[in-house]
């Protein structure tokens, strides 16, 4: 079991910088291995679920959540720091026009004209707090790679105020007690504002104990099936990944992940759990479908106890059946002090049925907040830039101008002044849908 794979919560021109899964062949078909950088699609959105995409929207968002009277308060972010994590910084002269001028890129090569994924947030930024000095940290795709960024960021002579980070991790603990939350609390002890992208994955996820009342090894998501169906396009790139409650360094409950394939064949995810270092509970497969079909997610038993266990699942589909809403947001959405952003539809208001849902692992209320999602960015020029990505970086430009608003204020508490003044929305009052709901400064007194 090497690293965790980072996936970027976006819904178009998706990454996982995957690490490499130790799956193994089933049959006769061959499990991808990833030594580097690889492509898959993240829980794509199904073309029903956006009708809206339109030029104009984000002004008319802009309009509705009071950024452009603050603007013309000239109120656009001036001395305040964002920092953007991500992995994908491409751009052209020509998107460069759309970006704050004040821009400092803290990354060393080039990106792939398609990898642009963190530049369309940054055009997000731009387009709401346009003054703000805005660092592009190259964060990559592991755990050790996050880490490594937040070291540069502790290192730099200013001050960062904000992080906003359309990333996340989809195994862990999800308790806010992950590793990689330790490297959050770092910043957010020393001031600064980090801001998560809930994550697109309510719709490929499920969560359930381990149920086997026929004793034959394999769990049961009902009591006369042993399997998610999952439906697949010949070629398509496909990645699961299965976690479980057991000591995150010393794996003692050892269940492996198995996909059966349609016709024939199968891939499978074995790693050994017996209580070693560095062992984790923790499978995962990567592979490109072989053949067009439904494909069946099964969860085995190899050796434990007979004790309560829950896991997570999340694919990188929308799964058939069995889908879990609830608990569907990554690692880092999930640790302590951050703010995490959950999407909402324009012209409805209503959440994405995508948007990933809380509470966390420990019981706490998740998302925090909503935000608009599904905008026009030049870098995504022909395309929307949808799913709960392009809505963390939206409340990161709201947060930089309440920061400039109250820079006066040394005991600011900026968290509290997004929350207090966004538009509950769903059920009343904080939910785990919607969070306090939405991100709205027309809300703030100095817009009175
Ligand atoms: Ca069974
Ligand atoms: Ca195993
Ligand atoms: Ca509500």
């Amino acid at each position: 079991m090497k690293e965790s794979s980072l996936f970027l919560l976006c819904l178009l021109a998706l990454t996982i910088l995957a690490a490499s899964s130790s799956s193994e062949m089933g049959d006769e078909y061959q499990v991808i291995e990833h030594d580097g950088p690889s492509i898959a699609e993240i829980c794509q959105v199904q073309a029903e679920y956006e009708t809206d995409a339109d030029a104009q929207s984000i002004s008319r968002m802009m309009e509705l959540t009071g950024i452009s009277a603050l603007h013309d308060r000239n109120i656009t972010g001036k001395g305040i720091t964002i920092a953007l994590l991500d992995s994908q910084f491409y751009y052209d002269n020509e998107t460069a026009e759309k970006l704050t001028s004040d821009l400092v890129p803290v990354y060393n090569g080039s990106y792939r004209k398609y990898e642009v994924h963190g530049i369309a947030c940054a055009e997000l930024i731009s387009e709401i707090a346009p003054d703000v000095k805005l660092y592009l940290v190259e964060a990559g795709g592991t755990e050790t790679d996050v880490t490594n960024a937040v070291e540069r960021l502790m290192k730099l002579d200013e001050h960062i105020d904000i992080v906003s980070c359309s990333s996340d991790f989809p195994f862990g603990r999800f308790d806010g007690k992950d590793e990689l939350c330790k490297e959050v609390e770092k910043m957010t002890s020393n001031g600064t504002l980090w801001i998560n992208a809930a994550g697109n994955q309510a719709l490929c996820h499920w969560s359930g104990e381990f149920k086997d009342p026929d004793g034959n090894g394999y769990n049961n998501f009902s009591p006369e099936d042993e399997s998610i169906n999952l439906t697949l396009v010949k070629g398509e790139a496909v990645g699961l990944w299965l976690s479980w409650e057991d000591d995150w360094d010393r794996a003692i409950l050892d269940y492996d992940l198995r996909l059966d394939h349609p016709s024939r064949g199968y891939s499978i995810s074995d790693n050994s759990q017996k209580g070693y270092r560095g062992q984790k509970p923790a499978e995962t497969i990567h592979l490109l479908a072989p053949e067009d079909g439904t494909y069946q997610i099964k969860i085995r038993r190899y050796d434990a106890p007979d004790v309560p266990v829950r896991f997570h699942l999340f694919t990188t589909q929308d799964l058939d059946e069995y889908q879990v809403q609830d608990s569907s947001i990554g690692i880092l959405g999930c640790c302590q002090n951050v703010i995490t952003v959950g999407a909402i539809n324009l012209s409805t208001f209503d959440i994405q049925p995508y948007s990933s849902r809380g509470p966390t692992k420990d019981g706490r209320q998740k998302p925090d907040l909503v935000a608009p999602n599904n905008v026009t960015t030049f870098s995504y020029i022909s395309e929307a830039f949808v799913g709960t990505s392009a809505s963390a970086p939206y409340v990161a430009g709201c947060a930089a101008l309440i920061m400039e608003i109250f820079k006066d204020e040394p005991d600011l508490d900026t968290k509290k002044v997004l929350i207090e003044s966004a538009t509950d929305l769903g059920p009343k009052g904080a939910d785990n849908i919607y969070g306090y709901g939405l991100v709205n400064l027309s809300n703030l007194e100095v817009n009175r």
